[in-house]
């Protein structure tokens, strides 16, 4: 079972879409194994940033980031990370395809909603720089044997 890391970003807080998207995630029937708010450090950005680090709007991505606190989610589920990708959309998020969250209810690259880890090996290491390992839960899920049905 893969786990993949989820941020909503200051633009879903502010815009009170934090139920709508997190209910998005809950009906495509992913498990949500853990869950907190928290505002990011300077630190914590140049980390999960870092191949972005050189860029010119590197800047104002990490200023964007901290206008609130974020919404930091991990979710369990067969294949998850790629399934996640899908529901979320591209980053532009004015050409994501419409059903996306980033295609339903975003126009701009930077304030596009949403992140999530982009392959296996980065939502390993990313759920592990978000959340400790007691803040990650295991529990019975009694929908799970309908949904992997
Ligand atoms: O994995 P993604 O979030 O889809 O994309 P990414 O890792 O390439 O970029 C991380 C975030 O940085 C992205 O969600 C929004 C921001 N970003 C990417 N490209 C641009 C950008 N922000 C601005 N202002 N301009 C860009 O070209």
């Amino acid at each position: 079972m893969e786990r993949t890391l989820i941020l909503l970003k200051p633009d879903a807080v502010q815009r009170d879409l934090v139920g709508e998207i997190i209910a998005r995630l809950e009906r495509k029937g992913l498990k949500l194994v853990g869950l907190k708010m928290m505002q990011l450090t300077d630190e914590l950005l140049n980390e999960h940033y870092s191949h972005l680090v050189s860029r010119p709007f590197f800047p104002e991505v990490k200023s964007f980031m901290q206008l609130t606190p974020v919404i930091a989610c991990c979710v369990e589920g067969t294949e998850c990370v790629a399934a996640v990708r899908q529901l979320v959309g591209i980053t532009k998020a004015r050409e994501a395809a419409p059903g996306t969250i980033r295609g339903e209810f975003a126009m701009s690259t930077q304030a596009n909603l949403i992140h999530c880890s982009d392959s296996l090996e980065s939502a390993e290491v990313e759920v592990k720089r978000f959340f400790k390992p007691e803040e990650i839960f295991e529990y019975k899920d009694v929908q799970e044997q309908y949904v992997y049905n």
